[in-house]
């Protein structure tokens, strides 16, 4: 870790639902985790965002925390429904103007901005016309980047449309476990289509409006047969093309994998027809370097029941977090150099842009948090990202998921990935040892 080169990216990253609360303050309109969260039996314990970290009212203590903790960047998502409260026409000036002040705070810290358009928070009367299945979704998307860009543009580093579209095109209309909460199987195949269409559209209006670097952030996650049998194999080759590449085939190549378009064509007749002459061409629009997010490995099964064959779980004799995700470092060495060789020279320079763990509290009698499993997790995996780049892969970059504590989606409060620790009562920050842990490191690079 300490080989890493000198102006390697250093961050830590959020998301605004699960952090801002202030749901319907700055005339911020109503968004799918709203009603999701507040539809019984979604979230566990019944959990909302309505305040989160608060991080709303909050965000000038947030940033000093970042200051203190010597980061270089600071990873934080949009909401669109504060920008247009019903996901169509004129800004809601209150809404840009808190991302506004909270660019120039960043800056004012010497912390770079990279801002991601969506992470998951959809305007709800987008969803009521139909949401990602709607083609339409992909142009209000374009008009809301386009907006974005010509305010902060100027500011922001770093720009990412899309946030794991994979995810939310699995569980959220797939599996349901996610807002929309649809179960759509291989026919929620336009949610992917729309979603990539959305990410071309919108790269393009924030080109213009003179945004300079531009991406998305998926999620990828190796592939890994459960046993030697055929069934594993051919269903771990199938989650492989769903989970990684369904996405990042039309981004860096201009084409859909193989094994979807064959699966789709066999199961969906007429699914490809959202394929519209010209999409590709805008979809796969240069970009300026590929957000990873990275968790586990799939462990796969092959499974007659899953639309893909197969199901992913985690990887067996392995530690686990909190969550029940293992640890496995080595498939995101995996993830970063598979990348390289799938794409070649097509392939831009990688930040990782989410990476981290989940676990319970450890406050000792001082009111430490002790979470030195976190710190050992970092570490492994700055580890990987350095071996990745040993074997070839330009990784640039590093940002741990996350700065905070904060509303971890259907598991509400019950999953805590900060670096700072969050009581939910009382709103209070307390770093973790991990922050210290990076505190230190980030110090002795002079
Ligand atoms: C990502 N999976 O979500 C998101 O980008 C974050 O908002 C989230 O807090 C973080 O990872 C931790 O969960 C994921 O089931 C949700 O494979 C689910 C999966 C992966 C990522």
């Amino acid at each position: 870790m300490t080989n890493l080169p000198a102006d390697f990216l250093w961050g830590a990253a959020t998301a605004a639902y699960q952090i801002e609360g202030a749901v319907r303050e700055g005339g911020r309109g109503a968004s799918i985790w709203d009603t999701f969260s507040h539809t019984w039996g979604h979230v566990k314990g019944g959990d909302t965002g309505d305040v989160a970290c608060d991080h709303y009212h909050r965000s000038r203590e947030d940033v000093a925390l970042m200051r203190a903790l010597g980061l270089d960047a600071y990873r934080f998502s949009i909401a669109w429904p504060r920008i247009q409260p019903e996901g169509r026409g004129r800004a809601n000036e209150a809404g840009l103007a808190f991302y506004d002040r909270l660019v120039d705070e960043l800056l004012g810290a010497g912390i770079q901005p990279w801002a991601t358009l969506f992470h998951w928070d959809l305007p709800q009367a987008l969803e009521d016309a139909g949401g990602w299945m709607n083609r339409d979704t992909a142009h209000r998307f374009e008009e809301y980047a386009f907006i974005v860009g010509e305010r902060l543009a100027d500011r922001v580093i770093g720009f990412m449309t899309l946030n794991e579209p994979v995810i939310v095109f699995l569980l959220g209309h797939i599996f349901g476990n996610h807002a929309p909460g649809k179960r759509l199987g291989l026919a929620g195949f336009p949610v992917a289509h729309h979603q990539l269409l959305g990410h071309g559209l919108a790269a393009r209006a924030l080109r213009e409006a003179g945004a300079r670097r531009i991406s998305l952030a998926n999620n990828y996650a190796p592939a890994w047969p459960a046993s030697d049998r055929e069934a594993d194999e051919r269903a771990a080759a199938r989650m492989d093309a769903w989970h990684n590449w369904l996405f990042t085939d039309p981004l860096l190549k201009g084409e859909y994998p193989a094994a979807v378009t064959e699966l789709l064509s066999e199961r969906v007749p007429g699914a490809l027809e959202v394929v519209q002459p010209g999409d590709l061409g805008i979809i796969a629009a240069p970009l300026d370097f590929l957000g990873v997010n990275y968790y586990q490995p799939d462990w796969v099964r092959a499974d007659r029941f899953s639309p893909f064959g197969g199901h992913g779980g985690s990887v067996p004799g392995r530690e686990k977090t909190g969550f029940g995700w293992s640890v496995v470092p080595e498939g995101l060495t995996q993830t970063l150099t598979g990348l390289k060789e799938r794409y070649g020279d097509a392939c831009p320079p990688l930040y990782v842009t989410e990476s981290g763990c989940s676990y319970p509290d450890r406050v000792d009698e001082t009111g430490r948090v002790r979470d030195e499993a976190r710190i050992r997790y970092h570490e492994a995996h700055l580890e990987a990202v350095w071996e990745a780049m040993n074997q070839g892969a330009d990784v640039r970059g590093y940002f741990a998921w996350s700065l905070l504590d904060n509303f971890e989606w259907a598991e509400g409060y019950s999953q805590r990935f900060g670096l700072v620790h969050v009581d939910f009562e009382t709103l209070t920050r307390t770093p973790k040892d991990s922050y210290f842990w990076l505190q230190e490191y980030l110090r002795g690079r002079g």
